[in-house]
């Protein structure tokens, strides 16, 4: 039976105003990021009342007023008054810093990382909140208001309007919160659709069984409007998710136990294609950057299997154990730890720190694959993956002899003997740029108009392998990669060091066409699967040549979408002339320059990962050697230059 929880067992620490001082302690940030950290912040609450066993159903939606209401049907928040405020439970929630169970420990278990600040710090950066409980037939109700005090002249953060009040009866249990966050605070106040949808999807993925809700009353399109989520087998299905576009070579290998209070959840399946794919988290926080379970994991997978080759035979006593990247080709892994107060660690917090997980997870890890692995019926799934492993190994092996070449190269001088490598005069990596440019033609152009200063030009010829079909030694054997991987100066795969990276800016330079987009997602997946810190510390950018240009008299506006085109004659009037780029190599030097190269006045797009496992899928998608989902994919979303994402550039009659 439950534990009681009443009023007094809440513990209380501080006030809210401190909140509204220093919003980024609490949430991280005043973006977009902080801005859905509200959100996070009250489903946890929710998600622990379903993780206890008292609520099965949970919504999220987003209201056409800009607030964000979540439900559940569980117990409802104590509505008891608290012995030492005097107030009701509901009240010291939503008022009072890190009030709640979170803090003593007798009450709870496993709980966010950011996340678990407490309701209150939403109630806090919201404009208004209005919370409803329905409990033992009663429905109660209190709201709170940020309010400008006129005496003071400052904001006082989330005022109760009224004590909490029972406003009628009702059948109903559990808990409903909607909040508007509080445009004062926030730079952006619009909750993203699928930022929310994904997350959501996400924990229902993580929280088997819980039926999520999420809608948008803002969103046009009927079929998104509204999504329901509920997965049986929690990791397994979102395994099996994840390799919807893949081609899975065994079945779901799962397991989970707890141990010395850490929860250990695994989901493993092979494919038949290269990358790894490992997806952690704890305590339903993406670990991005994985951290001490996610090392254990490894481990075991390392140990247990290379155990298991030796068992059967298949490695003999003289042969080198294979490696963890040998054995993790191909495998997309979901791995969940339940930790009691957990590190993060890392500048965006996406690792986990705890030091006495790693040994625990490792061997609960360790002996469930052994089960798994000495079990009759799965010889065959164990087998396949262990060809696989050694097929790797022996790929690795020709990489690395391909690599050492790349090496040497690399140290014969500060400038690289690559192909037809331009680089630079200036010796600073910081401010330092290369433009991967698609063909010879604009290659030269650009070579022409850069700024030699820290501008390089390494033109490509043709169109590069598509490396998601490709173990690295084939990549290393194509000589437009050795080119890229040369210049870069940072290695590849395991050899991979960011600080001897010598282009602050990548930026990859192709046609608006369809060979353009092509070559464009080949160099993203590679740098996606290979050089992937190069992606997601930001040094990858997609150069936007202009698509048109408009010239009427003295005057020239160069336009980068549709969307600016049309703005652009609908205001120019008669008499202008218009010409559509074909290609880069339309340009002469001057015009690239300009429009292309030139920092003041280009346009840049930042290649940024916001969620890994979308990307993951999309790039499995778009690269992979599936025909009909690609197919599905590419009908399913716009041509992007569609969109209205820059202004015209004008340009004086001198050019
Ligand atoms: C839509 C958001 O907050 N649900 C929710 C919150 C609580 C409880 C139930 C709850 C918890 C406990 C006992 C306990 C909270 N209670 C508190 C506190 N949904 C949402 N559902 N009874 C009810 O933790 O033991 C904080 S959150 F502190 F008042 F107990």
């Amino acid at each position: 039976m439950a534990k009681s929880y009443t009023a007094s067992d809440i513990q209380v620490l501080e006030g809210l105003d401190a909140v509204r001082m220093r919003p980024g302690m609490y949430i991280g940030s005043t973006g977009s990021r902080g801005l859905h950290h509200l959100i996070w912040e009250i489903v946890d609450n929710a998600i622990d009342e379903a993780a206890n066993g008292y609520a099965t159903h949970i919504t999220v939606a987003l209201k056409k007023d800009g607030s964000c209401e979540v439900t559940d049907d569980g117990r409802g928040v104590p509505v008891d008054i608290h012995p030492q405020f005097g107030v009701s439970a509901v009240e010291v929630v939503y008022t009072q810093l890190h009030a709640g169970g979170k803090f003593n420990d007798k009450n709870y278990a496993y709980s966010g990382g950011l996340h678990g600040v407490g309701a209150s710090v939403v109630n806090a950066l919201s404009e208004w909140m209005i919370v409803d409980v329905y409990q033992n037939y009663s429905h109660y109700q209190q709201q709170f208001e940020s309010v400008l005090d006129p005496k003071t002249g400052k904001i006082q953060s989330g005022h109760p309007v009224a004590p909490l009040e029972r406003v009628g009866s009702t059948r109903k249990r559990g808990t409903r919160v909607q909040f508007k966050p509080d445009s004062r605070v926030f730079e952006t106040t619009n909750f993203q659709y699928e930022t929310v949808h994904r997350r959501v999807r996400e924990l229902a993925y993580l929280n088997k069984g819980v039926h999520f809700t999420f809608s948008d009353e803002r969103e046009s399109d009927p079929e998104k409007r509204v999504r329901e989520y509920c997965y049986e087998g929690g990791i397994i299905d979102f395994v099996r998710y994840l390799n919807e576009d893949k081609n899975p070579i065994t079945e779901p290998i799962s397991f989970e136990a707890v141990r010395d209070g850490l929860l250990v959840r695994v989901a493993i399946q092979y494919t038949d294609g290269y990358a790894d794919n490992v997806c952690s988290f704890v305590n339903n926080v993406p670990t991005p950057e994985g951290g001490t379970h996610e090392m254990g994991f490894k481990t075991a997978v390392t140990k247990a299997f290379n155990e298991y080759a030796r068992r059967i035979g298949l490695l003999k006593e003289k042969d080198n154990n294979l490696s963890g990247d040998d054995l993790r080709e191909g495998m997309t892994a979901v791995i969940y730890a339940g930790v009691k107060n957990p590190q993060f660690e890392g500048q965006t917090k996406g690792k986990l720190g705890n030091t006495d997980v790693r040994p625990v997870y490792e061997a609960v890890c360790v002996e469930h694959l052994q089960i798994y692995l000495d079990d009759l019926k799965h010889q065959e799934e164990a087998q396949r993956i262990l060809e696989k492993a050694v097929k790797a190994a022996k790929a690795r092996e020709a990489a690395r002899k391909a690599r050492d070449a790349i090496r040497v190269t690399n140290q014969l001088g500060a400038a690289p003997l690559v192909g037809k490598l331009s680089s630079c005069t200036g010796k600073n990596p910081e401010q330092n740029e290369l433009f991967i440019v698609e063909g010879d033609s604009a290659g030269g152009s650009a070579k022409q108009g850069r700024d030699r200063r820290f501008q390089a030009i390494l033109p490509l010829r043709g169109k590069p392998l598509n490396v998601e079909k490709k173990r690295l030694d084939q990549v290393l054997a194509n000589e437009e990669f050795r080119s890229i991987i040369t210049a870069l100066g940072t290695g590849i795969g395991e050899d991979f060091d960011l600080s001897h990276l010598r282009y602050n800016r990548v930026i990859i330079l192709s046609d608006a066409d369809q060979d353009g987009a092509h070559i464009r997602a080949i160099l993203l997946t590679f740098f996606f699967r290979y050089m992937r810190q190069l992606v997601t510390e930001g040094h990858v950018y997609i150069g936007m040549p202009p698509l048109y240009k408009v010239a009427k008299g003295a005057k020239t506006i160069y336009c980068y979408d549709d969307a600016a085109l049309d703005r652009t004659l609908s205001s120019i009037g008669k008499g202008y002339t218009l010409q559509r780029y074909k290609g880069l190599g339309e340009m002469n030097p001057e015009q690239l320059w300009e429009t292309t190269l030139n920092p003041d006045g280009r346009k840049l797009l930042q290649v940024t990962i916001e969620d890994m496992t979308e990307v993951d899928r999309r790039v499995s998608v778009l690269m992979g050697d599936k025909v009909e989902p690609r197919k599905a994919y590419i009908s399913a979303y716009a041509n992007f230059n569609k969109e209205d994402r820059f202004e015209p550039v004008t340009a004086d009659s001198t050019n």
